[in-house]
């Protein structure tokens, strides 16, 4: 997509209802696919009022508009709740802010899409678990957020990309990537190659059971690590939940997954030390217990005896993901550094073996909640 110029994203901030003065405008967050800001007004006798520009990647979210149908659905719909149960829509939704012509977004002469949401204060998004609670905060937010979707008319949701978690068929999208081997990498990560082409069963797992009719479809958000949630810097509760892109039907295992490999692990998702990686059970036990609070009942007796799977899919998936990515010259995920996917894809691997030295104890562990 290249980088955001200059004369862009001047455009895209004069083509949004914004009002005041623009104080400031700073580069934003730590997410791998969108380029998100921080913009700064002073509002007159107001003060200051803050919001978040996003330019939307349109390689990987190939129809922007049908996104944004499903984030004005899915936050109106849970504004109706949050304003039902007493809470503050502003803080505990995204809340879109409208461009100039009343569109949810605005496409620049670049052809590229933007959007805007009012920035949640005084709160933090965190990329490493600081402090257990929070991560037991972020399980009920998560929890929460699949209860009160439940009921959410999942055909209207366009499917923003095709077969997310559809780790079967990611596994054969990695085959090919090894077999064309655009940049001539796959000699040199030959161990990492093994490790996913000896692992297959785990991509085939929840495909299976799907078709067998054992596991439903819910309204997921499908891309819940930690920094995709806003902690209260005074309550410490998890207040708001975003990143609403891939809110799509899915798995309730994938959401739970997804959490773990990210948040219980004991270091950061791009350690290059992977002694210092492991998949914490004081953390996967807070995170069951916050979750299945949050779910409310919700969730089938097999699909809670499925969480560890979960985990475990979660986190194949993700290194597979990484891996491809590498070989295919890093084109999906940003990139901060050269390896930067490899150490990624080999940090979730070592969590995968880990998991598997700690399988019996992850089991008991959902068992005593269930
Ligand atoms: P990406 O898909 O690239 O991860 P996100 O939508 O998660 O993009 O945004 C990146 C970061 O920006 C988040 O992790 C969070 O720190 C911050 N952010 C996004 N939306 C808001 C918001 N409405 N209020 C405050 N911070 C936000
Ligand atoms: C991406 O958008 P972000 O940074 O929250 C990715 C997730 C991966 C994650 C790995 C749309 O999440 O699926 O699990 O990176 N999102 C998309 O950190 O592909
Ligand atoms: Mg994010």
């Amino acid at each position: 997509m290249g980088r955001v110029s200059e004369l862009q994203i001047r455009e895209a901030i004069a083509n949004f209802n914004y009002e005041g003065r623009l104080a400031d405008r700073r580069p934003y967050g730590s997410g791998h696919i969108n380029d998100t800001f921080l913009l700064t007004f002073e509002v007159g006798e107001m003060g200051i009022l803050k919001a978040i520009l996003q330019r939307m990647n349109r390689e990987i979210f190939t129809n922007p508009v049908d996104l944004m149908e499903n984030i004005i659905g899915v936050t109106s719909y849970l504004k109706e709740k949050i304003i039902e149960d007493g809470g503050d829509p502003y803080r505990e939704t995204l809340n879109v802010i409208s461009a100039k012509d009343g569109k949810p977004y605005y496409v620049d002469s670049r052809g590229d899409y933007w959007r805007s949401y009012i920035f949640i204060t005084d709160a933090t998004s965190y990329d490493q678990v600081e402090n257990p609670q929070d991560f037991y905060e972020s399980a009920v937010s998560f929890g929460n957020f699949q209860r009160l979707l439940a009921d959410y008319p999942a055909e209207t949701l366009h499917e923003t990309i095709k077969g997310f978690h559809d780790t079967k068929a990611r596994f054969q999208v990695f085959k090919d990537a090894v077999k064309q081997d655009v940049r001539g990498r796959a000699a040199s990560v030959q161990k990492e190659i093994d490790f996913v082409l000896a692992h297959e069963d785990i991509a085939n797992v929840f495909s299976d059971l799907l078709e067998k009719g054992e596991i439903p479809l819910r309204v997921t958000h499908n891309d819940t690590k930690l920094n995709n949630i806003m902690i209260d810097n005074t309550t410490r509760k998890g207040i708001c939940v975003i990143d609403l892109d891939t809110v799509m039907p899915g798995l309730a295992m994938h959401d739970f997954g997804d959490s773990i490999r990210f948040g219980a692990s004991t270091a950061a998702e791009d350690e290059k030390d992977l002694d210092k990686v492991s998949c914490s059970m004081e953390l996967f036990e807070i995170y069951v217990k916050g979750f299945l609070k949050g779910c409310g009942g919700k969730l089938t007796p097999k699909e809670v005896e499925l969480l560890p799977m979960g985990a475990k899919v979660m986190t194949f998936e993700c290194g597979m993901r990484f891996l491809t990515d590498y070989l295919e010259g890093d084109h999906y995920f940003k990139v901060h550094r050269e390896g930067h996917n490899l150490d990624r894809c080999r940090t979730q691997f070592r969590l995968v073996e880990d998991m598997e030295g700690k399988w019996d104890t992850m089991q008991e562990i959902v068992k005593k909640y269930q």
